[in-house]
Parts: C-alpha cells; sequence; structure tokens
C-alpha cells in the first residue's frame, strides 16, 4: 500500500501561526484519512536523518537548524493517489512559484528567496520516500488501522 500513504509535517512556523487545522482541512476535506498524528521538537541531529538526501546542498545546515528549533506536527494521510494528490496541494518549494489554492501559495510567504526552508509544510515526494520519512519518524505500531465510513462516499 507504499503510494497510499504520504509524510506530512506542518513545519514550526506553521504550527507558531495556527494554521494546524487548515492544514488538516485541506487533506481531510479531500476524503483523505489520518493515520498517526503527533506534535514534536526534533533532536539536533533528527532532521539531518530526515534530510538525509540534502546533506551535500549549501542551505542543509540552515534547514536542519530550523527544523530542530521547535514544535513540529508529524502526519500520516492515507488514500488513493495521496501522494500525487499531496504534492500538487503543497506545491512548489518556493512558495512565490507556488499559486493560490495551494497550501504554499496560500499560507506561506516569508523571505522565501532567502528562507526557502521556511514554507510551512513538508511532504514526501515519492512512495520510497514515504516509507523511509514514516519509518523515521513513526513506529509501525503507532499507524492506526481503521476503514472510515465516508469510503464508499469518497471513492464510490
Ligand atoms: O520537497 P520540497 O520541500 O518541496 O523541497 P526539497 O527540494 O525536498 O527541499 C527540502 C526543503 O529544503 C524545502 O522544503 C526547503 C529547503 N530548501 C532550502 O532551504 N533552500 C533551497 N534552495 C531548496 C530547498
Ligand atoms: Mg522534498
Amino acid at each position: 500500500h507504499a503510494a497510499k500513504i504520504i509524510f506530512i509535517a506542518i513545519k514550526l512556523n506553521g504550527v507558531q501561526r495556527g494554521l494546524i487545522s487548515e492544514i488538516i482541512s485541506q487533506f481531510q476535506c479531500k476524503g483523505f484519512k489520518l493515520v498517526v498524528i503527533k506534535i514534536v521538537v526534533p533532536s539536533k541531529d533528527f532532521p539531518k536523518k530526515h534530510y538525509h538526501d540534502l546533506k551535500e546542498r549549501p542551505f542543509f545546515n540552515g534547514l536542519c537548524d530550523f527544523l530542530s528549533s521547535g514544535p513540529i506536527v508529524a502526519m500520516v494521510w492515507e488514500g488513493e493517489g495521496v501522494i500525487k494528490y499531496g504534492r500538487k496541494l503543497i506545491r512548489a518549494t518556493d512558495p512565490k512559484k507556488s499559486k493560490p489554492g495551494t497550501i504554499r501559495g496560500y499560507l506561506a510567504i516569508v523571505l522565501i528567496i532567502l528562507f526557502p526552508c521556511k514554507n510551512i509544510i513538508h511532504g514526501s515526494d515519492r512512495p520510497e520516500t514515504a516509507k523511509d520519512e514514516i519509518n523515521l519518524w513513526f513506529k509501525p505500531r503507532e499507524l492506526v488501522s481503521y476503514s472510515s465510513n465516508a469510503e464508499k462516499w469518497i471513492y464510490g
């Protein structure tokens, strides 16, 4: 079921600005199912594991320092096409390039050319990265398996 789950994190500026419920709504109203959610302040080294693919990039240390400097909401959402749709919903890494109606277009401004790491949200980009990120952030038993009564209305 790898293609059906995505790891989503609301970065600390999204949490501090009170955007948790807005972001949850976007996934929930579309019909995706919340499988696990928690709020954590990552340890200093944790973001380095999460973003290990980017360790050669010049912004790596700043990005990791930012992500360990406050509370982050970590979630897993499940549903048909959730990665594809989730990435469209989140949109471009640089919020200036994200259209209104997308999460980054709608919610993220800042001096984003200087600080793209402050783009409010993270979402896995592929089934493989989703799997790795979920394993990093959660223990398997934390993921709740349940069927939603709304599914026949969402997929029917
Ligand atoms: O998947 P996405 O978050 O849209 O972008 P990535 O290319 O995976 O980069 C991860 C993260 O790194 C991005 O959300 C902001 C930050 N970043 C940055 O600070 N400066 C850049 N030039 C590119 C990315
Ligand atoms: Mg990415």
